[in-house]
């Protein structure tokens, strides 16, 4: 009996590491505070799946990862126009939707966009829009135009997006420009503005400004209105406005890569990202805006749509724009983003 033990201890020692090595494995590669981590313990509960996760804070730090082909992940989320240039230069695959049916909790008005005109390759996940998140009791009165982060009252007591993209877009639109644009001219005019504004710039940051926002630390920040909602969660005297002048609107999607290894497991893990419950816990976890019918349904439409930052009304939608992929002028941004980093 002893012997039988000793041995069956000894065979289950050996084959221990041989079982954890056969384990399924997905590499998901999202951005930073943008799931909930008990979603990922569910995923790999119920199907056995163990999730390698690693997180990215832009676009473009995901995109130079993927393009560089030196890694191979299952899933990513890229936005809009990075999805657009990823199918250009054929960095993605096609989905499967025969693999996802919980697709069809997504809202009608979320599918075909322009990005992905013939919905082949990305699943939506997540939109919401860019506006600034101020402190009422550090600000006199509401802001509600974008000179508000042109305001020296506000001298290092303001964060600006660590995000070439979308802090030059800002800019543009600040000096009445297309946010969109590649004039040459435009986008000095741009930089000249984020250069005279940088003196005054407590710090550029991507997730960073939740903490520094919800502590009190800072008077006005650029933001993206899901991590508005988050910090106004946490802190009551936070407040969100898109400004009258106009801003970006996103969408964040679920892609698969062409590179990826494991497509069946990437096709169960968006599925199970599209389960209205999953959305639902997922929303009340990240905070952003979701395209979810089924999960909004459980949440309750009316709380979910009582919302200004996550459901904001027509009038301020009709303001915002859509990013285009820029093709070979992306380049002009990288050059005038490196100029106005490197002032420091
Ligand atoms: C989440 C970042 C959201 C991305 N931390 C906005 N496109």
């Amino acid at each position: 009996m002893k012997k039988t033990i000793l041995a069956l201890a000894a065979l289950a020692l050996v084959c221990c590491p041989l079982l954890a090595l056969a384990q399924e494995t997905l590499s998901v590669y999202n951005w930073g505070d943008y799931i909930e981590p008990e979603v990922l313990d569910l995923f790999e509960e119920e199907t056995g799946i163990k999730v390698i996760y690693e997180t990215f804070e832009t676009n473009e730090d995901m995109y130079a990862k993927i393009a560089m082909g030196g890694s191979s992940y299952d899933v990513i989320f890229p936005s809009d126009y990075m999805i657009e240039r990823m199918i250009q230069e054929n960095l993605l695959q096609k989905i499967n939707w025969e693999n996802i049916p919980n697709i069809a909790n997504i809202d009608e008005r979320f599918l075909h966009e322009d990005y992905d005109p013939e919905m082949a390759y990305s699943v939506p996940y997540t939109w919401g829009t860019m506006g600034i998140l101020y402190n009422t009791e550090m600000v006199e009165e509401a802001p509600t135009s974008w000179a508000t982060l042109m305001d020296d009252t506000y001298y290092m007591d303001m964060l600006m997006l660590n995000s070439p993209r979308d802090t030059i877009a800002i800019a543009l639109v600040m000096c009445g420009h297309d946010l969109n644009s590649v004039d040459p001219a435009d986008l000095e005019d741009a930089k000249n503005l984020l250069i005279e504004q940088k003196p005054m710039v407590l710090a550029y940051v991507v997730d960073e400004v939740k903490d520094k926002m919800i502590g009190g630390e800072a008077a006005v920040a650029l933001v993206w209105s899901g991590d508005a909602t988050f910090c106004m969660d946490e802190n009551e005297v936070l407040d969100y406005v898109v400004p009258q002048e106009g801003s970006n609107i996103f969408y964040d999607s679920i892609c698969i890569p062409a590179n990826a290894k494991n497509v069946s497991g990437a096709e169960k893990f968006i599925d199970f990202l599209c389960r209205a419950d999953i959305a639902a816990m997922n929303y009340e976890y990240v905070g952003y805006a979701i395209p979810n019918t089924a999960a909004i349904e459980l949440l309750g439409a009316e709380e979910y749509n009582a919302s200004p930052v996550n459901n904001p009304p027509q009038e301020v939608l009709d303001k915002c724009e859509v990013f285009k992929y820029l093709g070979d002028d992306t380049k002009l941004y990288d050059q005038i983003w490196t100029e106005i980093i490197s002032e420091f």
